[in-house]
């Protein structure tokens, strides 16, 4: 996932500083792709970032073999399946790797990918979505695609799947939106919805109203995180779900971990990026709750319980490997310290287990759930925190699961995720997740290539990954 480097304040202060430590690249540069690149002393990641360049080329070739146009590919099988609706696609892999692809200068694939998106995409669709996924995956994907190639048509197509969308919004009562909606009727469903499916939507939304001047998206996306918001207990703090036509609570476990995780990266996200002071405010205030109420310290190592939201008694203690993009957030949000102490707990993890399991329990350390959908949160707070700290610590920790991702994960058709890691030998699944292509690619490439067709100083990447600041 995601984020950041705007005008003013301390996170951009710190990219700029991260920014002057890499070799300035510029136009006439060679893409410094190989050990022999045009720095002045040998880049020790230089040959990682052909290799990132390689793994990602294996799965999108398989890709494009096997299961061009499904959303997802199996790459065990050598099949396709669909994402959001059964028996339809949407060519969620597509839509997904597109910046992805200009990043690393596939052009040929890129427009492969576009002319795909602008002759097959086929957003009238009879049938619900899941209104959250349909953003940060779809709508985000064309917004960093329309930025990338600056083909009007991939925003015309953005802007025609929000405005399917938007029923979800407008016709719920409180302004959180409805879980589902049919692309097709506007019909919705779901009234029993969860922070993150409510609250992460404002930078795609945001985006949208810059690029079309509409400002319909961004008041939705705004009104659904006041909903949440103002709902918060006497303590500042909020629970897991809401019924959003009637505003009640429905999940009051307070946690980081999901169905919550990119609310909070999100509120954070809008101010960065719109700087509306109501969503710095908010995040701030909640934050400072999480603080008191969740955070802990356990053989050193800082973690995050789940608590009651109105009483703050605790009622667990586990950790989803999906919570550790919070410790790139915690950084960009001035919290360098308690980023980098977290991102520490992830990676002794690491030191416990070949692949970090979905869930875990920290007082132990031990798999609670064992399965590894090659997820990209820890490599995602690893980018941002070697941008903002410098260190080398977290390109070696991204080269460290790199190396892990292609000894355990990598098949003839490119990579899967795997439903076990503590067996031996791990037992394999047979998927891809569009968001591989989105995140862990890209992820991997930023951190190792010196990219030059992305801005180190200043950028925004969403939560799946899609750069809306930052491509040239
Ligand atoms: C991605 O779809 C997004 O990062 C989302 O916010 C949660 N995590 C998945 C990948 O693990």
């Amino acid at each position: 996932m995601r984020k950041l480097a705007r005008p003013g304040g301390l996170s951009r202060r710190r990219l700029l500083g991260a920014a002057a430590a890499l070799a300035p690249v510029t136009a006439a540069s060679p893409l410094p792709l190989s050990g022999t690149a045009a720095a002045a002393a040998p880049d020790p990641y230089a040959g990682l970032a052909q290799e990132a360049v390689t793994a990602f080329r294996s799965a999108w070739d398989a890709y494009r073999r096997l299961a061009w146009g499904r959303d997802e590919l199996r790459p065990i099988s050598g099949t396709g399946s669909d994402f959001f609706i059964p028996g339809s696609t949407l060519g969620l892999t597509i839509i997904e790797a597109l910046d992805t692809l200009y990043l690393m200068e596939l052009d040929d694939d890129l427009a492969a990918g576009a002319e795909w998106v602008k002759n097959d995409l086929v957003l009238d669709q009879n049938a619900p979505v899941q209104v959250f996924e349909t953003i940060i995956r779809l709508v985000g994907g064309l917004l960093s695609g329309h930025l990338a190639t600056r083909d009007p048509v991939l925003l015309d197509r953005a802007r025609e799947l929000a405005d399917r969308l938007l029923p979800a919004f407008t016709r719920s009562p409180t302004g959180a939106p409805y879980r589902y909606v049919n692309l097709s009727t506007g019909a919705v469903s779901g009234k029993e919805n969860n922070l993150a499916e409510i609250g992460t939507c404002i930078t795609e939304f945001g985006e949208l109203s810059r690029l079309t001047g509409d400002r319909r998206y961004y008041d939705a996306a705004k009104k659904a995180l006041r909903a949440v918001y103002d709902r918060r207990s006497r303590i500042d703090l909020v629970g897991t779900a809401l019924n959003v036509e009637t505003g009640a609570w429905t999940g009051t476990t307070a946690t980081l971990d999901p169905p919550v995780d990119s609310f909070f990266e999100y509120l954070w996200d809008g101010w960065e990026l719109y700087r509306d002071p109501d969503l710095r405010t908010w995040y701030t205030t909640l934050t400072a709750a999480v603080f008191r109420h969740l955070a802990e310290r356990r053989d050193g190592r800082l973690w995050f319980r789940q608590a009651d939201m109105t009483t703050g008694r605790t009622t667990g203690r586990f950790q989803s490997e999906l919570t550790a993009f919070y410790a790139g957030l915690l950084a960009q949000s001035g919290r360098i310290a308690d980023g980098e102490a977290y991102h520490d707990s992830w990676a002794a993890v690491l030191a416990a287990h070949r692949l970090p399991p979905e869930m875990i329990d920290y007082t132990t350390l031990r798999a609670v759930d064992p399965s590894y959908p090659l997820r990209p949160e820890y490599v995602d707070s690893c980018l941002f925190l070697w941008l903002i700290t410098k260190k080398d610590r977290y390109r070696a920790r991204a080269r460290d699961m790199f190396l892990r991702q292609k000894k355990y994960c990598k098949v003839r058709n490119g990579y899967t995720a795997i439903s076990d890691v503590t067996t031996r030998p791990m037992k394999q699944s047979d998927l891809t997740p569009a968001y591989w292509f989105s995140e862990n690619a890209k992820y991997y490439y930023l951190l190792f290539a010196k990219a030059r067709r992305f801005d180190y100083a200043s950028n925004y990447l969403t939560t799946e990954g899609n750069v809306l600041r930052g491509l040239r």
